[in-house]
């Protein structure tokens, strides 16, 4: 029986070629390459990074410390590393949902499909030609493992982390979606990108929160898509008012920077911005039990947090709002049976209603109230009150 005769597999810049070919057939907008060596600085920065605690309670990136830095200690085969971008570039202005006050806003990477599903499945299908056609071994990530993404980004040249910390590229400005790909198979690596933010300075000017002490450096603790989204517990009294309407992460830094002006709209319909999730009604969102947000946030990302974390960052923005006549959900709320709840119910009311009328609520709860936090913030905002009047 005569030998099978094997495939012939393709290598090197016609390999690469073929690659980018069908990555970009499946939709992504972007494609480079780095080397595995290619981001030396990220181990120190990033210790740095959480010796400075800039991390919050993200303790899974403590955990992951050593292999998120460096690509060849998380898989020691790796020979490329492959960068992907993925616009979702929004149709309007971003920001003009912080001007309706009744209303909650959430950022636009979380206005349509959670990008993790719809990059994953691409991800995969793309890594499959490698295999096929470059005999290679493959892992895809998105934001899932540890991998550092957007200095991967810089050093494949896709774009360079503005002041802000986030990717910008000179085509799609700020709105890009990263995913990678780790490859057993060498490929000719692109060069980096240089940093293009000049003097400028908008997105930490702009920052609600003040979360960067320096430029190029982010404290987490104080970023409202932290607070909004991966902090679990209550909200820091200091930060709310900085969130203002801000329901579900922020794009005030990604917005504002000049390099939008090449941005584009997204082509992959399941990440062009659903109208109907740019601002929503806070009254509507208070009234949402478990199955409600379930159902209501299916397949979007602001499944995620869970009901809990959600409403409380929906009587945040009640707080916020000014608008007397949310303060009737607000009371609602102060009999939820989640802690997290009741004690952003007593917050925003403190800031809709009078002394007296705070005071009966209190009246009514604080002695039966059986968790400590929620105590404490009945008595900040009774105090808080009695020292305005
Ligand atoms: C943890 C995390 C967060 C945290 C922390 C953010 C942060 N800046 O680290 C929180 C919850 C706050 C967050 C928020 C957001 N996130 Co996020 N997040 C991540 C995640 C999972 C890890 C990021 C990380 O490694 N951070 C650790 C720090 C140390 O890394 P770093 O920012 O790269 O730090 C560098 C700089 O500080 C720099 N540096 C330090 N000192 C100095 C000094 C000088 C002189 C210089 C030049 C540089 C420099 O070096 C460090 C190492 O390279 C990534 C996915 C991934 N796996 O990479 C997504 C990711 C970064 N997030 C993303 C998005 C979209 C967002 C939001 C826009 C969502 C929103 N609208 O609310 C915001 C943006 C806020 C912001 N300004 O960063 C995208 C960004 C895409 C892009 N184009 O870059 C990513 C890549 C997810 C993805 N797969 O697309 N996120
Ligand atoms: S996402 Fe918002 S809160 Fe976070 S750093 Fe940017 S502007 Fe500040
Ligand atoms: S707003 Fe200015 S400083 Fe910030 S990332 Fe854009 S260009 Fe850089």
């Amino acid at each position: 029986m005569g030998a099978l005769r094997q495939p012939r597999l393709l290598e090197g810049e016609a390999l690469k070629r073929a690659f980018t070919a069908r990555a970009e057939t499946l939709g992504f907008d972007v494609v480079r390459i780095a080397r595995p060596d290619g981001i030396p600085l990220a181990p120190e920065r990033l210790k740095a990074w959480l010796a400075d605690g800039h991390h919050g309670s993200m303790e899974w990136m403590v955990e992951t410390a050593e292999r998120r830095a460096d690509p060849r200690i998380l898989w020691s085969e790796v020979k490329s590393v492959i960068l992907l971008g993925l616009n979702y570039g929004p149709a309007g202005d971003p920001l003009e949902a912080l001007a309706l006050k009744d209303r909650g806003s959430i950022s636009v990477y979380a206005r349509n499909r959670d990008y993790h599903d719809v990059i994953k499945g691409k991800l995969k299908e793309a890594a499959g030609l490698l295999a096929a056609k470059g005999g290679a071994d493959v892992k895809v990530f998105v934001d899932t493992a540890p991998v550092m993404e957007k200095p991967l980004a810089q050093a494949a040249g896709l774009g360079w982390q503005g002041k802000h910390t986030v990717i910008v590229s000179r085509d799609f400005g700020n709105w890009l979606f990263l995913g990678a790909i780790f490859t057993t198979v060498e490929l000719p690596a692109d060069a980096p990108e240089r940093d293009h933010c000049g003097s400028c300075r908008r997105c930490l000017d702009i920052c609600p929160t003040k979360a960067f002490p320096a430029p190029y450096q982010l404290d987490a603790r104080r970023c409202i898509s932290y607070l909004t989204i991966e902090h679990k517990g209550h909200i820091p009294e200091d930060l709310r008012s900085g969130i203002g309407n801000r329901i579900f992460g922020c794009d005030d830094c990604l917005a504002v920077c000049p390099w939008n002006k090449f941005a584009q709209t997204a082509r992959e319909t399941r990440l062009v911005q659903r109208d109907d999730l740019a601002a929503l009604p806070l009254a509507e969102l208070a009234r949402l039990d478990d199955a409600g947000f379930r159902a209501r946030f299916a397949g979007t990302p602001i499944k995620r947090t869970g009901r809990d974390r959600f409403i409380r960052n929906v009587l945040i923005a009640i707080g916020n709002s000014g608008e007397q006549r949310l303060a009737e959900e607000a009371v609602r709320l102060l009999d939820d049976a989640s802690p997290l709840i009741r004690a952003m119910a007593i917050w925003a009311l403190s800031r809709l209603l009078s002394a007296s009328e705070l005071a009966q609520h209190a009246e009514e709860r604080r002695d039966r109230e059986t968790d400590a936090e929620v105590r404490c913030e009945w008595e900040r905002a009774l105090a808080g009150q009695e020292a305005a009047a």
